[in-house]
């Protein structure tokens, strides 16, 4: 009997050997194993997790992914409140394409001031005349004004003047009637602006200017008691010549 066998006996004496199991020699390790020899056994269970492996080196970068598409826009904020203000800015240089303009617009406005000064003024001296008037009348190119005074020549030269006119001078047929209409609404003489003061006979304005238009009443002038040398209209509309210190009613021409 071969060892084998016996030990074969041996092993199913003890019960570690069932029937059908045989031992067999392992040719490479000089070995023996025992080898089921009838039907395979059942599956064991499964063995029990075992723990955890040691952390491993960190790898190589992968390869860049897909670029991701575009989101849809978020909704619209609430308005900011407003920033503080920024410190001024440093003064800019003074242009010089407007200055000329602006200096000639500064003269032209200083001429417009003296210019409506200026009529400001007539204005006044016109309402003072008017202020005294007992009617206005008109020729051609002059308005002519009768007073409520009766003054002497020099008094109703003055008066006139300061009104920013002179006494009438009538130098021709329609301003001597524009001027005896007025006087016509006093019915009573009224001084003019000619005279004979300088020399006698020679009858002259306030400018000194020869007469060249006469309405003589007749007779006249005769320079009475030769002391007449101021002239007046009368209720007819003919001259005379009248002593200058007498008291007359008069006009002004404008
Ligand atoms: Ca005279
Ligand atoms: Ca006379």
């Amino acid at each position: 009997m071969s060892v084998m066998k016996v030990l074969g006996l041996i092993l199913l004496h003890v019960g570690l050997v069932t029937p059908g199991t045989q031992i067999c020699q392992n040719p490479d390790e000089n070995a023996y194993s025992i080898i089921t020899c009838g039907a395979p056994g059942k599956n064991g269970l499964p063995g029990m997790n075992g723990s955890n492996g040691a952390k491993g080196e960190i790898g190589e970068p992968g390869p860049p992914g897909l670029q991701g598409t575009a989101g849809s826009p978020g909704a619209k904020g609430e308005r900011g409140d407003n920033g503080q203000q920024g410190p001024q800015g440093p003064k800019g240089e003074r242009g010089d394409s407007m200055g000329p303009a602006i200096e000639n617009l500064k003269l032209q406005m200083t001429a417009m001031d003296s210019r409506m000064r200026d009529l400001q003024s007539n204005l006044e001296r016109q309402e003072k005349v008017f202020s005294f008037g007992k009617g206005i009348a008109r020729s051609s190119n002059k308005i002519y004004i009768m007073n409520n005074l009766e003054v002497t020549y020099d008094e109703a030269k003055a008066i006139c003047a300061s009104g920013g006119g002179q006494l009438a001078v009538p130098r021709t047929q329609e301003e001597n009637q524009a001027i005896f209409s007025l006087r016509k609404k006093v019915q009573a003489h009224s001084f003019m602006g000619i005279n004979d003061i300088e020399s006698e006979g020679d009858f002259r304005d306030l400018s000194g200017q020869v007469i060249t238009y006469f309405n003589w009443r007749a007779g006249e002038p005769n320079n009475l008691r030769n002391n007449e040398d101021c002239v007046e209209m009368w209720e007819d509309g003919g001259w005379n010549d009248e002593n200058c210190a007498n008291r007359r009613f008069f006009v002004c021409e404008f």
